[in-house]
């Protein structure tokens, strides 16, 4: 440290210190000169001591003399810098002005208080509210970085699709106009709820959702919306989009609903539009999933608190078990957040789930419905194709064919359990019909749910790769499926399938409980339609489909939507008051497929989720699948 007062004191530079024998001609004028710098050495230590000690203190006696000093300063006196070493201040001096200081301090504050007091209830609650915008801003200004651009894989066939023909063309439009209607409708009584009551008039939500508006009827219906040509209501869905949906609430959501409505439906959005913002959603939102798996193995509760991460099971699952096709439908989704942000960890959330299921023994080769995520033991052994368990064998099917059927780990999968549902589940009735039942309490119960019918198409899509090349057998299946399903929704009087249909004591396809009559505008008959059409160009496939449009515009339409029926068998069926989001984004999408060419989302590029999102192949190397995270 230079010592300025070495300056003024000689006026000049004092000459090197000379000690040498050639210095004592000149003994007396170097002994002065000496004592001069002997003091002035003691003088700069003493100074450089001072200085030390400020900085040497303990941290609240420096920051006491700090405040002293900064005090002393502003009122006027620079004598004051170095108070202690002139021995200045005293102990009651400092004492005094720190008292000083609280009580100005305190002064203020009171004077601030009395400033907010003076305003109203309003205005402070306003000033809380800018507040908080702010902090809201800024955390979303953090969480809407821009992500590492990725290559986009093949995005073909993603408009048009027009047939030639003008009795089928007529029919896609009357698909979108009742899009159209449903929509429009949505748009002016329930916009950002969840979902609509066509004949309320108003929002509508379920637990699935939790207890925030989160818009799942516009984030469903983007990408029906976008292939249909409704550009301008896709643009309004997209404005909502990015000033309202924001998943900082706190609310309790199910994970595998949030997962292939909200993240397929965001993903889907972006790979048809390109538009930046869906991505940053669904990366945003899945996020907030990933406490979901935050259990003793691995296997995701059922909920979680969007806000805190709190997760939890179903209170009616088997043994506080998690479901089988909940945790087991996150795969297609989870594998393409990692391709688009490049971080592993979705990818190596849905592996260690398989890895996992891979190393349970399995009782008949059937998967149980219900998996413990605390014990990972299987809860009771019911296994289902239909509700808890249907969209887990659908994705092991579909992550072989969206990694361009390089995943054989879980073709196998898939092959290994068609096998055992075939062996244990699937039986003919005595009428002929081919359905698929539910293995309960050790015995096989001869009902089918209407979420089964999936199946047929499921069928038909492995049919081409499959063990010993059975694809023959295995269209067939599908085609079977297809016409069981066709016939519970014949055997009703408004031409919709109940909920569920039995085989049993001379029953065939039809339900027998009164809760089991009902149609709450489900996709999966329709679903099954589309893939045996594509893959069979048979006309009775959109025969069919037309059946049940006419039906569903028939029976289901009013003013204000489109709405459940409470009983298919009944002439005068009464409603739900409930327009699912999933109308939108799979029936009404799959009728519109249905009557399109097959240009349009070819099945060799494209792979539907569980809720009719489609989602682009991934070229990925057969290494990247087997645990290496450098998949890019
Ligand atoms: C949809 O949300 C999905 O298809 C899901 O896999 C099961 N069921 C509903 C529609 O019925």
């Amino acid at each position: 440290m230079t010592t300025p007062a070495l300056l003024p004191l000689s006026g000049r530079r004092l000459p090197p210190l000379n000690l040498g024998a050639s210095a004592f001609p000149h003994h007396r004028a170097t002994l002065r000169l000496s004592e001069k710098f002997i003091l002035l050495l003691i003088l700069s230590a003493f100074i450089t001591l001072c200085f030390g000690a400020f900085f040497f203190l303990p941290d609240s006696s420096k920051h006491n003399a700090k405040l002293q000093g900064g005090m002393e300063l502003r009122g006027g006196g620079s004598a004051a810098a170095v108070p202690s070493c002139e021995g200045k201040w005293t102990a009651r001096g400092n004492e005094e002005r720190l008292r000083n200081k609280i009580r100005a301090d305190h002064e203020k504050a009171l004077e601030e208080a009395k400033e907010k007091l003076k305003k109203s209830r309003d205005e402070i609650q306003a000033e809380i509210q800018t507040e908080k915008n702010k902090v809201v801003q800024e955390l979303k200004k953090k969480d809407s970085k821009p992500l590492p651009p990725v290559p986009l894989p093949n995005l073909i066939g993603i408009n048009s699709g027009e047939p030639a023909d003008p009795d089928i063309r007529e029919k896609r439009n009357k698909v979108k106009e009742m899009m159209k209607h449903a929509w429009d409708n949505y748009r002016q009584y329930g916009w950002g709820h969840n979902e609509l009551k066509p004949i309320a008039r108003k929002g509508h939500s379920t637990n699935i959702f939790g207890n925030s508006q989160m818009g799942a009827t516009i984030v469903d219906a983007l990408d029906t919306l976008y292939i249909m040509g409704l550009h301008d209501e896709f643009r309004e869905g997209q404005e909502w989009i990015d000033k309202n949906l924001d998943f900082s609430v706190n609310s309790e959501v199910s994970v595998f609903e949030v997962n292939i409505r909200f993240i397929g439906g965001l993903l889907a959005a972006y790979y048809l539009s390109g538009q930046e913002v869906f991505k940053i959603k669904a990366v945003q939102l899945a996020g907030k999933l990933l406490p979901a798996f935050n259990t003793p193995t691995g296997i995701p509760w059922a909920m979680v608190n969007l806000k805190s991460g709190v997760g939890r099971n179903w209170g009616w699952a088997s043994a506080g078990s998690s479901i089988l096709a909940e945790f087991g439908t996150l795969h297609m989704e989870f594998v393409h957040l990692s391709y688009l942000t490049g971080d592993p960890v979705y990818y190596n959330k849905v592996m260690h789930i398989r890895k996992l299921l891979q190393k349970m023994d399995r009782p008949n080769g059937l998967y149980p419905n219900y998996l413990n995520p605390r014990t990972g033991r299987w809860g009771q052994h019911h296994t289902s194709v239909g509700g808890l368990g249907d969209s887990f064998y659908e994705y092991l099917l579909k992550a072989w064919l969206m990694s361009d059927k390089m995943d054989m780990e879980a073709r196998k999968m898939y092959d290994d359990a068609i096998e055992a549902i075939e062996k244990h589940l699937i039986r003919k009735s005595n009428g002929g019909l081919t359905f698929i039942g539910e293995w309960k309490n050790g015995h096989l119960e001869r009902k089918m749910g209407h979420l089964t019918c999936f199946a047929g198409g499921m069928f038909a899509l492995g049919a081409d790769g499959s063990r010993d090349d059975k694809a023959g057998h295995y269209l067939q299946l599908g085609a079977e499926i297809a016409h069981t399903c066709h016939e519970s929704y014949d055997r009703t009087t408004l031409k919709l399938g109940p909920e569920a249909f039995k085989f049993d004591g001379g029953v065939e396809a039809v339900a027998v409980r009164q809760n089991e009559k009902y149609y709450i505008l489900r996709p999966e008959v329709i679903e099954t339609y589309w893939y045996m059409w594509r893959f069979t160009h048979d006309p009775k496939y959109r025969q069919w489909g037309w059946e049940a449009t006419q039906a569903i515009d028939k029976y289901c339409r009013v003013s204000g939507g489109f709405s459940g029926v409470k009983d298919v068998y009944s002439s005068s069926p009464t409603y739900d008051d409930v327009q699912q989001s999933f109308f939108l984004a799979e029936t009404l999408k799959y009728l519109y497929l249905l009557f399109s060419n097959d240009d349009l989302l070819p099945l060799d590029n494209w792979v539907f989720n569980t809720e009719a999102h489609p989602l682009p192949v991934l070229h990925l190397a057969n290494t990247t699948l087997s645990g290496n995270p450098a998949y890019r």
